[in-house]
């Protein structure tokens, strides 16, 4: 079966003009977009979404920041979608993101990093379901 992830383009990426250079790079590789939408988070969906981090310092900040404005959300699907999409946008923070990687080439402080990506088909089972019907 074809592997699934979801991605999003964070609120800083989306005011920057960026979508249609880093979906590019989804295309560029082979992965297939099955569902892209824009939109604004609610808080509930930004909370589901990290609740892992729930208590975590950064964690309110995180929140606000992901809510804060228009977002473009993703379904991408190709053999080991969820690795190439990680591997794509760089690490965390954009601080150490290598350059060619989307963290690397778009952003620059852990606080606007530019992309979220599912860190397993688990999670990327979860979070479709929290972003799309
Ligand atoms: P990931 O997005 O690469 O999976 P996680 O550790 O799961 O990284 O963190 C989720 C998101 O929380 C990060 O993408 C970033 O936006 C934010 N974040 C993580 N750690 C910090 C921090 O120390 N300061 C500010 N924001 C953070
Ligand atoms: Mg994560």
């Amino acid at each position: 079966m074809t592997e699934k992830t979801y991605a999003m383009l964070k609120p800083d990426a989306v005011a920057a003009g960026h979508i249609g250079e880093i979906i590019s790079r989804f295309e560029n590789v082979g992965l297939v977009i099955e569902r892209m939408e824009l939109a604004t988070l609610t808080p509930q969906q930004a909370a589901a979404n990290y609740a892992e981090h729930e208590g975590k310092p950064f964690y309110e900040g995180l929140v606000q920041y992901v809510t804060s404005g228009p977002v473009v959300k993703l379904v991408l699907a190709g053999e080991g979608a969820v690795a190439i999409t990680r591997k794509l946008m760089g690490a965390t923070n954009p601080v150490d993101a290598l350059p060619g990687t989307i963290r690397g080439d778009f952003g620059l402080v852990m606080d606007a990093n530019v992309i979220h990506g599912s860190d397993s088909p688990e999670s990327a089972e979860r979070e479709i379901a929290i972003f799309f019907d």
